[in-house]
């Protein structure tokens, strides 16, 4: 459910602290200590799940909570556009093993992404 070596659940617990925007019982959202855009807010749950490839049916009412807080986070933020990204594995761009969704906005993206 936790792990005390995993960064993610220590920010969960308030052990480390972050810039939170958003927060329900299952899902919080804090502000991306390296930003890429002008707004870039993580979303993750508070169970500590490795990664989007380690969901399971078991989480599809959680995953459904997660996307739910990226709107959210968008709508509190004022953005129309906006990007919704869970890089899933290192070869991804995956630095920490708790899932979460980047939600990024505020300026323009290409596509694809490098
Ligand atoms: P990823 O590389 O997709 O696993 O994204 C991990 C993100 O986590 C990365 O954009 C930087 C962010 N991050 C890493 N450490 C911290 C931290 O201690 N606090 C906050 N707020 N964000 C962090």
């Amino acid at each position: 459910m936790s792990d005390p070596s995993c960064l993610f659940c220590r920010i969960v617990k308030g052990e480390i602290p972050a810039k939170l925007v958003h927060e329900t019982p299952d899902v919080i959202a804090f502000r991306d200590i390296n930003p890429q855009a002008p707004v870039h807010v993580l979303v993750i749950p508070r169970e500590h799940i490795e990664s989007t490839g380690a969901l399971t049916e078991a989480h599809e009412a959680l995953s459904g909570k997660l996307l739910v807080a990226a709107a959210e986070v968008a709508r509190k933020e004022g953005l129309d556009s906006f990007r919704a990204v869970s890089n899933t594995g290192a070869d991804a761009g995956q630095s920490v093993f708790h899932l979460h969704v980047h939600v990024l906005g505020g300026r323009s993206f290409t596509w694809p992404p490098g």
